[in-house]
């Protein structure tokens, strides 16, 4: 009903259903293809057990679940209550896990093990708190899946104001206290409005996103642009790693393929990769989460035949709001705003500068969260005056359109000069026999800022990069600009979203 339409859940479930798409498959798991009519019953039983339970609107709900059908039902069958679903990936180390549920205080916890250590916790310190398991039950935390077989599906929605709490997703930023940004129904709502129209996505499309679902990127991917068309999602419960990558998208057959850079750098570096990965079913493939140098793309387009949209999101827009129209966009930029999404390019006290200018970048549109649970200060000082600044460095004028250039708190200061590690590392790439590559400031004993590159070489190409490297960064580079030191490695570490964790590089270097 058109009350109920203001339910995001509903909007993005249901709506398929009345408009005669049941049979349409929504998930593909490896337990075969799931319709939008099989998975709504899911969920309409997942949403009585919730409801006997007595989870009420605006309870938050924290599932801890590999990417999978139970996954996705529980989140929608909190959602149709009203309820606020979080979901929080069950990879993070058990610290962090028990840092979000202490920042949110839900009503109910669902885990895949219900002999896992946070179960343990929870049943043993948090009375109130309801814990299901995905699996099994055991002792006082029972199983979801049996209760939910035996329930009566609740086919009724909670109507919602476009102004309710509707998701929680928590950000960790790159090392800092994990901070929950709130959703509310109304942006879930205009998403499909936004990078979903940029896209073009339809129902014929199949997703394949290698960021999973409890991360802003991989719930925009998996779950709100395939479920806002009827298309379909591949869901896949392990690891990432560019073989298991290869296998899924032979047996799946994506048209869009969703990834950060570092990944699609793994899979360029696979042995025989243009042989062994049959891309050949990906209309788009989707950069998103770091900086995509243009080595870097132009090697997917040679190599293994990708069209690629690059584009930049954050968990406070609900996804990506600046992307590259293919065959349109300058080399090297990041595209253009998204359809409902303005930009504008700031110096350090929020004022707007003259096109050209390097400074702050803050967007606006439709689909942006609230604020962060919990934080008034941050969310005063991220969410201000109706725009979210971003904490990204950026540039715009009309030759080069809007250019990426690097994390405002990874700018290096060195000696007086602000340097983009993304100039330094572009340069690094460039070099011949170079997979990819960190550029960090670290400061030395007397607090003075050192430029340190971390290259990962690629396949079969030895000690002799170093040399290499340092020779062509002194024909390519300022003096200013070239690092101190060029260190190789195996690979580069990343974050539980695959992004390169430059605070671990600078960390090490510190030790
Ligand atoms: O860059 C990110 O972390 C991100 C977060 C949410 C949605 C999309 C993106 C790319």
């Amino acid at each position: 009903g058109p009350e109920t339409a203001t339910n995001a859940g509903w909007w993005y479930l249901d709506r398929h259903l009345s408009a005669g798409n049941g049979d349409r498959v929504s998930l593909v798991t490896k337990e075969g293809e799931l319709t939008y009519s099989r998975l709504h019953e899911r969920v309409c039983r997942t949403a009585r057990v919730l409801a006997e339970a007595r989870i009420a609107p605006g309870d938050r709900v924290v599932t801890v679940l590999p990417d999978g059908v139970d996954a996705v039902a529980c989140v929608l069958a909190a959602m149709r209550l009203g309820a606020v679903p979080v979901p929080v990936s069950p990879m993070l180390p058990l610290d962090d896990q028990r840092e979000v549920v202490a920042d949110c205080g839900p009503r109910a916890v669902v885990v895949q093990d219900a002999e896992g250590e946070l179960a343990r916790e929870l049943t043993e310190h948090a009375p109130d708190v309801r814990v299901w398991s995905a699996g099994p039950g055991a002792g006082p935390v029972t199983s979801l899946a049996e209760a939910t077989t035996g329930a009566t599906p609740l086919w009724t929605v909670r109507a919602r104001d476009g102004r309710d709490p509707a998701l929680i997703q928590y950000t960790s930023g790159s090392t800092g206290r994990p901070k929950g940004v709130v959703h509310l129904h109304r942006g879930l709502l205009a998403f499909p409005r936004t990078f979903g129209r940029h896209l073009g996505i339809t129902s014929e499309d199949r997703v394949l996103s290698t960021a999973k679902l409890p991360f802003g990127y991989g719930f925009g991917n998996s779950l709100l642009l395939p479920f806002s068309v009827g298309a379909s999602a591949v869901l896949f419960a392990g690891r990432f790693e560019p073989h298991a990558v290869a296998g899924l998208v032979a047996r799946t057959r994506p048209t869009l393929l969703f990834a950060v850079p570092t990944l699609y750098a793994a899979l360029l570096s696979m042995p025989d990769a243009a042989r062994r990965l049959d891309l050949s079913s990906v209309r788009l493939a989707v950069s998103a989460g770091e900086h995509l140098g243009p080595q870097l793309s132009t090697r997917l387009t040679e190599t293994l035949g990708l069209t690629v949209v690059n584009g930049l999101g954050s968990t406070e827009c609900l996804h990506i709001f600046l992307a590259t129209v293919p065959g349109v966009s300058p080399a090297g930029s990041t595209g253009i705003p998204v359809p409902g999404f303005e930009a504008e390019v700031c110096d350090d006290e929020g004022r707007p500068l003259e096109q050209g200018g390097i400074g702050h970048l803050r967007v606006r549109g439709p689909s942006v969260a609230d604020r962060y649970w919990n934080r008034p200060d941050l969310s005063a000082e991220t969410f201000r005056d109706g725009w979210v600044h971003t904490g990204d460095t950026m540039t715009h004028d009309p030759e080069h359109g809007w250019v990426y250039l690097g994390r405002s708190d990874n700018i290096l200061n060195v000696g007086g000069m602000k340097i983009l590690p993304s100039e330094v590392e572009d340069a690094v790439l460039a070099v011949p026999g170079v997979g990819s590559c960190a550029v960090v400031g670290v400061p030395d004993q007397d607090d003075v800022v050192r430029i340190v590159a971390h290259v990962v070489p690629e396949d079969g190409v030895g000690e002799e990069l170093r040399g290499q490297v340092l020779a062509a960064l002194r024909r390519t580079l300022p003096p200013f600009k070239r690092p101190h030191t060029v260190r190789l490695t195996d690979a580069l570490p990343t974050t539980s979203t695959g992004k390169t964790a430059r605070f671990l590089i600078r960390r090490r270097e510190m030790e």
